[in-house]
Parts: structure tokens; sequence; C-alpha cells
């Protein structure tokens, strides 16, 4: 994408962003200076950079690498981080409502900042050693290095604990073989935490470099979703990755999932964000839009609608609020974020499809988000872990039975 082509297609959308959030309880009282003020300034920034691009982007497939460091100058690489080590040190609430406004955008966008944030930024805050979190995290948080996380396998999705990349001990190096499935990021990003088995079988994780020997990246193509973000492949052909690469302080599965608790979280308040964009343009088109004489919002079915998408838009924030409350006093457990992650993506898609159906035929089109958030969330309700895979998650927690296998 050309600085020309960008220019030409901000001029071209001028004003045409209208966005503004639904607020029917007044929660903005329950928000402080702090959120209000991040809210506000990715808000600015997606109607400026984003908004005008992210069509384009969508439909060519094409992911506008360019927009990296923009988003590391705009906070959303790991706001809820120390400042320290190049987060912005702000809470958990500040994170979400940082992913509600880029998801509102677009769920690619969002996927590139809580990977960079959640996935790659705070595995190395948590588990690194103080030189990797030195040399890697200001990198990160400005967006001079983009990040992938690599836990899925071809043979292993859901079940992660099957991992087969493994890596043996060879003196000042290991030696890693392998190769991860689906990983957002991969084929631009300058890093990747990997986690791979032990020599004793055990899960650890890895920095691995580009450039490593060995370490190749290939993109995956075809995809009908998150068409604006990059997804791709890892693949380890005995690449030597120096010891001082291996995260010391975490072993066992428990070391991606605790990164996955705080990625999944950043997803509700994602996943809402895109379900508010869709409310917002069909609250608008219902307005505007006249059919038998009088604007389609005045017929009861389309009330219906959209009194159905509010409830479930303001019960879905109230979820987010809370559970960012219980995130900052670290008490949020796993099967809350489940319940939070799996219950609004849900209900973004349903809010996609009534808000598509609202518009008619001109729902089918680029000049509304509905499809394209649509098709996004097939992959949000999917990647994180599966519907399916929240629900057991609650299941067990309910019951104390576990019924994965
Ligand atoms: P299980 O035996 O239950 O647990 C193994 C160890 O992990 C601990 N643990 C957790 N710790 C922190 N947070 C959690 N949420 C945890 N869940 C479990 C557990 O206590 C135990 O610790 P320890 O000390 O006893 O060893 O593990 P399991 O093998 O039975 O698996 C459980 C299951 C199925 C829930 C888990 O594997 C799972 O969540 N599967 C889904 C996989 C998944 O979500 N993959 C996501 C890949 S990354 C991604 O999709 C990024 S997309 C990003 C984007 O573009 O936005
Ligand atoms: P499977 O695990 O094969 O599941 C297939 C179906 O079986 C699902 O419906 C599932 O719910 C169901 N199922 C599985 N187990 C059970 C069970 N025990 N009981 C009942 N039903 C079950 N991964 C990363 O590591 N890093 C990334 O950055 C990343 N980015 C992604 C980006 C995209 C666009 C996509 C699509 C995926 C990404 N993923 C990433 C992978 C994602 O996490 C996996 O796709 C997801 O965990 C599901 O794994 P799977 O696709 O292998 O499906």
């Amino acid at each position: 994408m050309t600085q020309e082509q960008i220019d030409q297609l901000k001029a071209q959308h001028q004003g045409k962003d209208q966005f503004r959030h639904p607020d029917f309880y007044d929660l903005d009282d329950l928000l402080n200076d702090e959120h209000k003020m991040i809210r506000d300034a990715v808000r600015a920034y997606v109607k400026r950079e984003l908004s005008p691009i992210i069509e384009y982007c969508a439909e060519h497939n094409h992911f506008p690498q360019h927009i990296v460091r923009q988003l590391g100058e705009a906070g959303c690489f790991g706001p809820q981080l120390p400042l320290t080590y190049g987060g912005g040190g702000m809470d958990y609430i500040s994170y979400g409502l940082a992913m509600q406004e880029l998801e509102r955008c677009d769920s690619g966008i969002r996927s590139t900042a809580s990977v960079q944030g959640s996935l790659v930024m705070y595995p190395i805050y948590k588990f690194g050693s103080e030189e990797q979190k030195k040399k890697y995290l200001p990198k990160l948080g400005s967006g001079e290095y983009l990040g992938c996380f690599g836990l899925t396998e071809p043979d292993h999705g859901s079940n992660p604990s099957g991992m087969t990349t493994h890596f043996e001990q060879k003196g000042d190096h290991v030696v890693l073989n392998g190769a991860k499935m689906w990983i957002s990021n991969a084929p631009f990003a300058d890093i990747a935490v990997v986690w791979a088995k032990n020599p004793d079988g055990k899960v650890q994780g890895l920095i691995v470099e580009r450039g490593m020997e060995g370490f190749s990246t290939p993109e995956t193509h075809g995809k009908w979703s998150l068409r604006a973000s990059t997804t791709g492949e890892l693949v380890f052909d005995n690449v030597k990755v120096p010891v001082e690469n291996i995260l010391p302080n975490v072993i066992g599965l428990k070391g991606p999932l605790t990164c996955l608790n705080s990625a999944r979280y950043g997803i509700s308040w994602g996943a809402l964000g895109a379900a508010m964009d869709c409310y917002e343009a069909a609250r608008r088109y219902a307005s505007e839009r006249h059919q038998f004489g009088k604007p389609i919002g005045g017929f009861q079915l389309q009330q219906k609608k959209l009194a159905e998408m509010l409830t479930e838009i303001t019960k879905a924030q109230l979820v987010c609020w809370r559970l960012g409350n219980l995130m900052n006093e670290g008490k949020a457990t796993p099967a809350q974020i489940s319940l939070a992650k799996r219950n609004n993506v849900e209900i973004a898609m349903h809010i996609a499809r009534e808000a598509r159906q609202i518009h008619g035929g001109m729902g089918i089109t680029g000049e509304y988000p509905m499809m394209r958030h649509m098709m996004n969330l097939e992959s949000v309700v999917t990647y994180e872990g599966t519907h399916d895979i929240h629900l057991l998650i609650l299941g067990m927690d309910i019951t104390g039975e576990n019924a994965f296998d």
C-alpha cells in the first residue's frame, strides 16, 4: 500500500466515520479520566488512520504493516504493562477499552495488538529474565518489533498439551524442531514466543528471532476472515536457539494458558466493539432508510432487533467492566474470563447478522461494516479457545467434572 493510496483513501473517507458508542446505563460514569483518555485517543486514531483504509485492506487481503509503529505510538501495545518495560502503565479497564476501539474498526487490527501485548510482551514480562525484558519489551511496546505467539500445531489446536514441537540441549544453545500453524502476525514478525517441549517432555517458552537458521514463517493464504491481519506457520528445522532465549520463570502448560487469560479478556472487550459498530450502523440506517412512506426504524420488527441488540450490548458492557475490575485486583478466574469471551463473541456474531438484515441488500456490500465483522468473528469464536472449549471450561467450573477427554 503506497502513501499515495493511503492519502487518497483518507480524502475519500473524510467525515464518514460517525461512530459513537452506545451507553444506555451511563457506564461512562464508572470510568476514570485515564480510561476515557485512552478510549478517546484510540478512537480518534482509528477514525483518522484506520477507518479510511480498513475496507481496502480487507478486500485486498492486505496487512497494513505501516500501522505497527502507529499502534505503538497510540499506546495499543501492552497498555496494562509497566512503563519501565515499554507498556503504558495503565490498568486492565484501559487495556480493554483500547481493544474495544480497535475491534470496533476490525478484529484483525485488534488481533495484531492483542497478540503483541498479551501474548508476546506479557510472557516476556511475566516469565522472562531481566535481560530479556530489557532487550525486547521497549522495542515491542513502540512497534519497532512485531511479535507472534506459537502454541497451536497442525495436529494440536484445542489440546495444546499434545504438542510435538520440542528442543534438545546442545551446550550453550538448544536445537528446536517442529511446526506451529495459524499464527497471527507470523509472516511479518521479528520475534516469536514459541511453546515447545523440553527433553523432559515439559512445555517451555523460547524467544525465536527472525534470521535464525532453519526458522521460516510461510504465510497462510485463502482466508475469508481476518483479511487485514496476517497469519502464517512457524517452521523450525534444527533451529539453534541460544539458552539465554529460554523464558526462565515458567515450566508447564500453565505458561501459555496464563497468557491466554489476558488475551481472552481483551477479546471480550474487542468483540463488544465489533457489536457496537454493527449496532450503530443499523441504528443510523434505520432512521435514514424509508420504505412504505416512513423510516424503517418506525416498524416494530426493526425496533425489536435494535432493542435486543442494545440489551445484549449493555449486558456485555457490564460483564466487561466487572471483569476488568477483577483483573485489576488479580482475582479474575479463568472460568470468569471464558464466560466473558464466549458470551461477547456470540452476541457480536448475532448482532452483526441482525444489523446486516436491517440494511437489506446494502448490508452485503463493503459500504457498511457488518459482513466484514461477521466474517472476522468466525475466527474470533474459534481462536483463543473455541466456543465449545470455553463452554467446557465453564462446565468443569460448575460441576467439578472434566468433560474434555
Ligand atoms: P490442564 O491439565 O487443565 O492444565 C494444565 C496446567 O495449566 C493450568 N491452567 C491454567 N493456568 C492459567 N490459566 C488458565 N486459564 C489455565 N488453565 C489451566 C492448570 O492449573 C495446570 O497447571 P499445573 O501446575 O497443574 O500443571 O490442561 P489441559 O491439557 O487439560 O487443557 C485444558 C484446556 C483444554 C482448557 C486448554 O488446553 C485450553 O484452553 N485449550 C484451548 C487452546 C487455546 O486456547 N489455544 C489458543 C492458541 S493462541 C491463539 O489462538 C491466539 S489468536 C490471537 C489473536 O489473533 O488475537
Ligand atoms: P480443533 O481443536 O481441531 O477443533 C475442531 C472442533 O472440535 C471445534 O469445534 C472444537 O470446539 C471441537 N472440539 C475440540 N475438542 C473438543 C472437546 N474436547 N469436546 C468437544 N468439542 C471439541 N494459535 C496460536 O497459537 N497463535 C496464534 O496467533 C493464533 N492465531 C490464529 C488466527 C486465526 C485467524 C485462527 C483461525 C486461529 C489462530 N490460532 C492461533 C489457532 C487457534 O487457537 C485454534 O484454531 C483453536 O485453538 C482451535 O484449534 P483447531 O483449529 O485445531 O480446532
